[in-house]
């Protein structure tokens, strides 16, 4: 189990479900579609990226990167989205999450580290790069530098403020990757109502919000009929609202 040690009492001291989240953050979202779905009460705390509350010191207590999602559950810090998932389906067992056959669930952690290992990679370079978005400024990255220690984000945020911007190739490397990616998921939707079976997965929950984010800039779902039904099925649903819906008219206070 992934827990991050600390010896900070505040941090221990912290009881229940503490989700510390940004309402726009994919990652963030499958934390909170999950949490809908297990009908799991949890307490918000909002770390607004917009003006970089993710690089206080107090908050990097919690993520070694700043980054979110993390999650602190009776003391216990779980980050990284795919870890927290996994940690609240091991916490909380129902409703089930997870195939009941092995074969099945080893495909299901697949998607739960490809969404991982493919964040900035793939996901990050094809939205920022598509609509040359940066969500850092020059006078910003000096302190992002000083503090976060992934070095693959910095070069990342560095590329998004480059003249060229991320470079033509490595966007349409993204996109073709993308495309690989959702012409599988395609298939296994032939196959199966959910992801990896007929039973809806840690799989869907960790894949639905990267369709949130790419949608808004037209990747063209329409591609993958049965991709678009299952997408259909899933936004429509109380845990989507919930976890996806709402945040979107979040005005942090
Ligand atoms: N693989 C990590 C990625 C976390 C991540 O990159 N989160 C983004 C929001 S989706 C973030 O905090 N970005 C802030 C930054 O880059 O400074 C996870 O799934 O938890």
């Amino acid at each position: 189990m992934p827990i991050r040690p600390t010896d900070d009492p505040t941090t221990k001291a912290m009881k229940g479900i503490n989700l510390f989240h940004y309402s726009q953050s994919n990652c963030a979202m499958r934390i909170r579609i999950a949490l809908a779905e297990k009908g799991l009460p949890w307490n918000s705390h909002y770390i607004n990226l917009d003006t970089q509350d993710n690089l206080t010191d107090e908050y990097f207590r919690i993520h070694p990167h700043g980054l979110v999602p993390s999650l602190v559950h009776n003391g216990e810090i779980v980050y990284e989205s795919s870890d927290i998932l996994r940690y609240l389906e091991e916490k909380y067992p129902e409703p089930s999450l997870i195939p009941d056959d092995p074969e099945q669930r080893a495909e299901m952690e697949e998607w739960l580290d490809l969404t991982r290992d493919l964040h900035i990679k793939v996901i990050k370079v094809w939205v920022y790069g598509t609509e040359r978005y940066r969500s850092k400024t020059k006078e910003s990255m000096k302190e992002y530098i000083m503090k976060q220690p992934n070095q693959e984000l910095i070069d990342f945020h560095k590329m998004t403020l480059a003249r060229g911007h991320i470079p033509q190739a490595m966007i349409d490397e993204a996109a073709a990757k993308l495309h690989a990616l959702f012409a599988r998921i395609d298939s296994n939707l032939e196959k199966y109502e959910w992801l990896v079976c007929d039973k809806m997965t840690l799989a869907d929950i960790a894949w639905i919000p990267n369709y949130t984010l790419l949608h808004f800039n037209n990747f063209p779902f329409e591609q993958y009929p049965h991709a678009l039904k299952w997408i259909n099925r899933f936004i429509s649903r109380p845990s989507y609202i919930a976890g996806v819906d709402k945040w979107f008219d979040y005005v942090p206070e």
